[in-house]
């Protein structure tokens, strides 16, 4: 068996986030297909696991039984410390991680996604939800943008879990209708993501919801 289980699907930005991280940590793990478009996450079985009917959901099957995680955050921050890898090096570091997280999932993962879902899923690429989403997204990747003028990654100068959060979706700007020309810094810091070693787009890491699982 492998250490980790990964519950997701690969159209999922948050569950890509997690399986990014697993990749770029180099773990020992499998994905689990949860058929989302069949309303997998809305069942009794899914919420037993996650009562938040959410994915990602990572499971870590230690020698002591199994610690099940969701909440792309939690899991990213989980791995960090279990790895050693893409956290702060102090507590200002981690809080300073913390709080690009925060914002990702409240900002700018929040409107994104669902932007990308009504444009690409519900087909509804002009109704007044999604102009407001498409508002709030665009307003937070300006803020994105803005702050890393300069800068390669999001916090400490060095790649961690908040570029990991933040990405989770911004590989598929097409969905969204828009290029990266548009926000220049995200365009290079994107490109600085994508270079780190074992870096893979979401489609090689997860099955797919859409055109039938892997
Ligand atoms: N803040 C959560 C968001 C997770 C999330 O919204 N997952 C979506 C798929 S991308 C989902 O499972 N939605 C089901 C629902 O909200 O009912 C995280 O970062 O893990």
């Amino acid at each position: 068996m492998s250490e980790y289980s990964l519950h997701g699907f690969c159209e999922s930005g948050n569950a890509y986030k997690a399986a990014l991280m697993l990749q770029l940590c180099n773990a020992d793990w499998k994905p689990l297909f949860v058929d989302f478009m069949k309303g997998a996450t809305r069942e009794a079985e899914y919420r037993n696991l996650n009562v938040m009917g959410e994915v990602p959901v990572l499971v870590h099957h230690t020698k002591d039984g199994d610690v099940t995680l969701s909440q792309s955050g939690t899991i990213l921050t989980y791995l960090a410390r279990r790895f050693g890898k893409f956290g702060g090096e102090n507590e200002m570091q981690d809080l300073e991680i913390l709080r690009w997280i925060l914002f990702d999932n409240h900002k700018l993962t929040a409107n994104a996604a669902g932007w990308r879902f009504r444009r690409t899923v519900l087909q509804k690429p002009d109704d007044e939800l999604t102009k407001f989403m498409e508002e709030r997204a665009r307003s937070a990747f300006t803020i994105l943008n803005t702050h890393l003028e300069g800068c390669d990654w999001v916090a400490n100068n060095r790649p961690s879990i908040a570029d990991i959060s933040l990405c989770g979706y911004l590989f598929w700007p097409e969905h969204m209708g828009l290029s990266w020309d548009e926000y220049p810094n995200i365009k290079k810091w994107l490109a600085n993501i994508q270079k780190l070693e074992s870096w893979a787009p979401s489609e090689d890491l997860l099955p797919s919801a859409v055109g039938g699982s892997k």
